[in-house]
């Protein structure tokens, strides 16, 4: 026999007025056919508060309003919920306890087949304790002094197996050749054929030599992600050893790791977020979270820069529709905080970008691995075609029109075409 989800009617509170300034709103999209929205609704609420699976004898009634969550409204098969502000606690628990209400057992209930949290929509009171970006869109712009043109980047590609040298041999090249931005892949940690340390020293000799020959600036992201307990001492060291920016994967280390290394005061370099594992959770349309409430978090954690997608032009599965939405929540005024950069990876190559630029605009990183290092001319060749195509882009002219006097565009054109 199967236990049956309870819920109460005395968690709906549709049409009441209720003061947002002292709850959390999330926005559920809900697929059920055993209970109606009304139902379902009411029992995340009940799951996600003050319930469980039966009427309990523990529950006193004079907390029963002050603590649960409540439906506030249906519309169709969305569904708003209302946390109290008072359910959450930021001292102890941060974004992990946010979660585990807003994002918590209802995705496992065994009668609502399908639930997706959309946003989550905070009061002012409990965004206020949180900072933001340190340098963001113009904290980025002005290490890179690029203030208005796209930043153009790569990841160091193979993923992995090239020593520190190698790596930093790839780097100076992509500098050489005009980009902005270079970053560790995400599996890339301290393996003993690339230990960081090691990699952390190449890298900021290298990127110095680009400064010093060509008067460029290129920073380059050391990809700290680890363990809980020591990913502040790894990115101090790198810091200590020349690093010019950090990386973290934000779903596989969690929200606290990038709030620790953005509020932390020994820390003082941008930290570029990456996703990996995020499609997991956001690419199923009717189960798991949208990428609007990961941006959300990661720009209140501290993120200067995140991964949303390539706006269905890149080899990862995406819409522009959508990553405009992610774009969106990095840059936009709905939270006080400094604008975090958004950032396009995954399959691009010179022949999207004018399109992706046109599309995403130009507050963006634009960044590619194999478009850079597949290029005929080898890295520095590959560096020039992204640069240029980040150039026309700019200049609102197409990946052809440009590559008429840019012989590394066009050999990109050749080998991958455009879109
Ligand atoms: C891109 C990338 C990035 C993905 C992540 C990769 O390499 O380094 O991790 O872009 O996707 O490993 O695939 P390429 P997202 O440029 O060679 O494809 O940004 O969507 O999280
Ligand atoms: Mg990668």
């Amino acid at each position: 026999m199967t236990t049956p989800q309870s819920y109460s009617d005395k968690y709906l509170h549709l049409g009441e007025k209720i003061d947002l300034d002292a709850h959390v709103v999330c926005v559920y999209k809900i697929k059920s056919t055993q209970m109606t929205m009304r139902e379902a609704a009411a029992a995340i609420a009940t799951e996600q508060s003050t319930g469980t699976w039966t009427e309990i004898s523990t529950l006193k009634e004079e907390n029963f309003l002050k603590r649960s969550g409540k439906v506030i409204e249906i519309e169709g098969n969305i569904a708003k919920i209302a946390f109290p502000e008072e359910d959450f606690s930021l001292d102890i628990g941060g974004v992990p306890q946010v979660l585990s209400i807003v994002a918590g057992n209802l995705f496992g209930l065994d009668s609502i087949e399908g639930v997706r949290l959309e946003d989550v929509i905070f009061p002012r009171s409990m965004l206020r304790e949180f900072k933001g970006p340190k340098f963001g869109v113009e904290g980025l712009r002005k290490i890179l002094k690029r203030p208005e043109r796209p930043l153009v980047g790569t990841i160091v590609k193979p993923k992995i197996g090239l020593s520190p040298e190698e790596t930093a041999a790839y780097v100076y090249e992509a500098g050489m050749g005009g980009l902005t931005n270079g970053k560790d892949d995400e599996t890339l940690s301290n393996q003993r054929f690339c230990p960081l340390e090691e990699r952390v020293v190449a890298i900021a000799e290298a990127l110095d030599r680009v400064r010093s020959e060509s008067g460029h600036i290129m920073i380059h992201a050391i990809n700290v992600s680890t363990n809980g307990h020591q990913i502040l001492e790894v990115a101090e060291r790198a810091q200590e050893l020349g690093a010019s920016q950090i990386m973290v994967d934000v779903l596989t280390c969690g929200f606290g790791a990038v709030q620790v290394l953005a509020e932390d005061p020994s820390i003082k370099l941008p930290v570029h977020v990456h996703r990996t594992m995020h499609a997991a959770m956001t690419r199923n349309k009717d189960h798991g979270i949208s990428m609007k409430v990961f941006a959300k978090l990661t720009r209140m954690c501290g993120g200067d820069a995140l991964h949303i997608g390539t706006f269905g032009v890149g080899k990862m599965k995406g819409e522009a529709t959508h990553d405009l939405v992610y774009r969106d929540m990095c840059l936009s005024p709905e939270v006080p905080y400094r604008p975090m950069m958004p950032v396009a990876s995954g399959g691009l190559q010179p022949g999207m970008i004018p399109a992706l630029i046109r599309i995403a605009g130009k507050d963006l990183q634009c960044q590619a691995g194999g478009g850079v290092s597949g290029h005929p001319l080898g890295v520095r060749g590959g560096a020039m075609a992204m640069s240029q195509a980040v150039e026309a882009g700019y200049l609102g002219l197409t990946a052809e029109e440009y590559a008429k006097d840019h012989r590394e565009l066009r050999m990109a054109l050749e080998r991958w075409g455009s879109v």
